[in-house]
C-alpha cells in the first residue's frame, strides 16, 4: 500500500514519547510486512554519533547524519522512523533536503514540557534543573516547535497504540500525498 519507502521523522523533547510511539509503529508495520529500521537519537549518540555533544553544531551534526542514514535506507528499500530531538527547523529542513522532500514526513510529537518533565523517566529534567545538564532542551535551550509538520501527536492526550492507528490511518490512508 505504501510502495516509496518514507522516512517518518519525529520530533519533540526528551520524554515526549517519541521512541515510545516509534518503536509501536515499527511493530504495527512489521506485522504488515513493511520492511523498517530505527533511527533513534538516543541510541545513535552510543554509536555512529558518539562523538557528539549537544550544542548547535553537533546537534546539527547529530541530525545531518541521522538523515544521511535514512536516506541510504530508503534507498534500500526500506520505511525509516527517526527519533531525534531535532530542536532546530533549520536542521530538519536540512533533514528534509537529505532525505528528499518526496519521502520526508515530519510527525511532531507535541507533549508539553510539563508533561515530559513529570515523566521524567531518566532524571534529566531533575538533573538539569539542579545545573548537572547544560543546554537541555526546553530548559536551557531552544526547541523550535514545528509550524507546518505532516501530522501531530500529543501524548498526553492519545495513548499510544491510538497514536499509531492514527498515525497509520494518515501514512496509508487517503491522506496519503
Ligand atoms: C536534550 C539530552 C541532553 C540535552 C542528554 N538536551 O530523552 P532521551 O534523553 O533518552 O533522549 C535525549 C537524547 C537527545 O538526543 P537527540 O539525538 O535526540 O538530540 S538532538 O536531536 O537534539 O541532537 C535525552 C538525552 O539525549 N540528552 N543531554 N542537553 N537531550
Amino acid at each position: 500500500s505504501n510502495a516509496c519507502p518514507a522516512t517518518l521523522w519525529f520530533t519533540g523533547l526528551s520524554g515526549a514519547g517519541k521512541t515510545t510511539l516509534v518503536r509501536a509503529l515499527q511493530a504495527r508495520l512489521e506485522g504488515q510486512g513493511v520492511r523498517t529500521a530505527v533511527l533513534d537519537g538516543d541510541a545513535l549518540r552510543s554509536g555512529l554519533c558518539a562523538d557528539l555533544g549537544f550544542d548547535d553544531a553537533a546537534r546539527a551534526e547529530n541530525v545531518r547524519r541521522a538523515a544521511e542514514v535514512a536516506r541510504l535506507m530508503n534507498d534500500a528499500g526500506l520505511v525509516v522512523l527517526c527519533a531525534l530531538i531535532s530542536p532546530r527547523r533549520a536542521h530538519r529542513e536540512r533533514a528534509r533536503h537529505i532525505v528528499g522532500a518526496d519521502r520526508f514526513r515530519e510527525i511532531h510529537v507535541s507533549t508539553p514540557l510539563a508533561v515530559c518533565e513529570a515523566r521524567d523517566p531518566k532524571g534529566l529534567y531533575a538533573r538539569a534543573r539542579r545545573g548537572e545538564l547544560r543546554r537541555f532542551t526546553g530548559l536551557d535551550d531552544p526547541y523550535d516547535v514545528p509550524t507546518a509538520p505532516w501530522w501531530a501527536v500529543d501524548t498526553s492526550q492519545v495513548d499510544p497504540s491510538a497514536a499509531v492507528d492514527a498515525l497509520l490511518n494518515q501514512l496509508q490512508g487517503r491522506a496519503q500525498p
